[in-house]
């Protein structure tokens, strides 16, 4: 086993940080379910203006440095070609950042929101369901996706532009906080970045394993358990580990390819056989209100609910500042992804690409997933709120796919797809978490030991998360380790703009007309 080329202090403080938080909660599940829930109510009643914030401004910024001559630098030298074409960047840009919560929430969101809306409306009305169906689409949309693009700027430039890999968050910072990157100071944002990808990831499991299980007894006729659920946990831990020892051309890019046919598949099955017209008018008619209530919903923090007479509906911080502090633990992370994807695109290129088909991306699966469930209750066909308030989201998930025809398979094949879309997405986690905490990452793949360890570490919080939690301690994992990453993705765009205005500068004194940036061309002229 090699360990030299191991980053120790960064690799034991992630450790110790995981085990910090888990050993107690294994420990004292009740109390530390409580204390979490303490923790959470008092960081999403006080600090839920920081990330709505965050995520209206990564937004502003990044059309700001799309549109300006920021945009204009190329990811790569003069002339290069883009390294993939629009498809598969976005297939594998999809594929990364996505996992199989947008199969869970983009089938039975509608469902929380038509009962629980925003604004004060009345619970199952029609103005219920118009938020119903465009909330959704809200919290996997522009902001959502900008949030995920904000680290792929300085990385991707520091990659490709600069020509000096950063393998490490704190690396990307460096144009802010100077040498301190490399002190303790780099090692705290770096365990922070780990603590949060491991509370969002185990956001994630701990919601997928269940979904899951119910395919597995829909199938097999299997109760489910705790049991069966941490087994499926195990079980798809040992694919992804699979995956990620054998590396990214290998193992994450067969489940990528097979995950996009699969998933347009059932999409596909579902948008031809379900209510074709309902689901397209709804759609279409949900992308009206989502560019016409933008800025509200980007911003509703239900102020009121502080004055006693009003009653709360606790919406955002249930839902909008739980999604941006999701998206937010995750972006450092597809934001490495990115970058080394975007070679050749230039910065436009890659913002406005990731922004637009990651928002069709899921409008599409929102679209034809949510409004499928949504007639099946309107139509009086299948009641899916009495069915998910007796026995619960995921079985409801699979339920609403019993109503198709030959559900048998379907249901195969959405368990199927469940867990391969959490491998793609665990896969890409392990092996970035295990590059972070290595000093060099010789032939750009971390050692395979290490990418193992990650692989189960990951683990650890869901399978814990699981056996406390209701939906709303699932969401705090995510909500808390994503308060100090806010800091980091400001420091992020910061790092950016700071690095590519010097260079843009320096251009401009050896008067190139270009914006194209060559880095080694400015210095060779500085030398002669
Ligand atoms: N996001 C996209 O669980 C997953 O699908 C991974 C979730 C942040 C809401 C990411």
């Amino acid at each position: 086993m090699n360990t030299k080329l191991i980053d120790w202090p960064t690799f034991i403080g992630a450790l110790v940080v995981l085990l910090a938080v888990t050993l107690p909660l294994i420990l004292f599940p009740e109390a530390g379910a409580e204390v979490l829930n303490i923790i959470n109510n008092f960081v999403t009643g006080n600090f839920g203006i920081l990330y709505l914030a965050l995520g209206l401004l990564a937004f502003i910024f990044l059309l700001y440095v799309a549109f300006s001559k920021y945009g204009k630098i190329k990811l790569g030298k003069r002339g290069t070609e883009k390294e993939f074409g629009s498809f598969s960047w976005a297939a594998m840009l999809f594929s990364a950042g996505i996992g199989a919560s947008i199969l869970y929430w983009g089938m039975i969101e509608w469902a929380y929101y038509y009962q629980g809306p925003p604004f004060g409306i009345e619970p199952m009305t029609k103005e219920a369901i118009e938020q119903a169906t465009t909330y959704g689409i809200f919290h996997w949309g522009p902001i959502a996706w900008a949030l995920y693009t904000l680290p792929a700027l300085p990385i991707a430039y520091f990659y490709y532009v600069r020509k000096k890999p950063v393998l490490k968050i704190s690396a990307a910072t460096k144009p802010v906080i100077g040498k301190l990157a490399d002190g303790p100071l780099g090692i705290i944002i770096d365990v922070l970045f780990i603590f949060g990808l491991l509370g969002g990831a185990g956001t994630t499991l701990a919601l997928g394993t269940p979904m899951i299980a119910e395919g597995v007894r829909e199938l097999t006729g299997i109760p489910v358990t705790l049991g069966l659920q941490a087994v499926i946990m195990l079980l798809c831990t040992v694919i992804f580990a699979i995956s990620a020892y054998s590396g990214l051309n290998k193992g994450i890019k067969v489940l990528s390819d097979i995950n996009i046919w699969l998933a347009l598949f059932i999409l596909a099955f579902i948008f031809i056989f379900g209510p074709t017209l309902f689901i397209s008018e709804t759609t279409f008619t949900s992308l009206g209100l989502l560019v016409d209530k933008f800025f509200r919903m980007a911003t509703w923090l239900e102020p009121l609910a502080s004055i006693e007479t009003y009653p709360e509906t606790r919406f955002p911080e249930s839902w909008t500042i739980f999604y941006w502090a999701w998206w937010t633990v995750y972006a450092p992370f597809v934001g490495l992804f990115v970058a080394r994807i975007s070679y050749g695109r230039t910065i436009k290129e890659m913002i406005l690409g990731t922004m637009i088909y990651g928002t069709l991306g899921s409008v599409m699966f929102f679209g034809i997933l949510g409004n499928f469930g949504l007639y099946l209750q309107l139509s009086g066909s299948f009641d899916v709120i009495n069915y998910m308030n007796e026995y619960g989201a995921p079985a409801t998930i699979i339920e609403i796919l019993n109503q198709l025809p030959i559900s048998g398979f379907i249901v195969l094949i959405f368990t199927i797809l469940s867990v391969i879309f959490l491998s793609t997405t665990f896969d890409s986690a392990s092996y970035i978490l295990a590059a972070v905490v290595q000093k060099r990452v010789p032939g750009g793949e971390a050692l395979r030991w290490n990418r193992l360890f990650w692989a189960f570490a990951l683990l650890l919080l869901p399978l814990v998360l699981m056996f406390i939690g209701d939906l709303e301690t699932l969401q705090t994992a995510s909500i808390i380790a994503g308060f100090p990453v806010m800091f980091i993705m400001t420091l992020l765009g910061i790092s950016f703009i700071k690095a590519a205005g010097s260079d843009i500068r320096a251009m401009k004194e050896y008067r190139s007309p270009n914006i194209y940036i060559d880095r080694r061309s400015i210095e060779n002229k500085k030398e002669e």
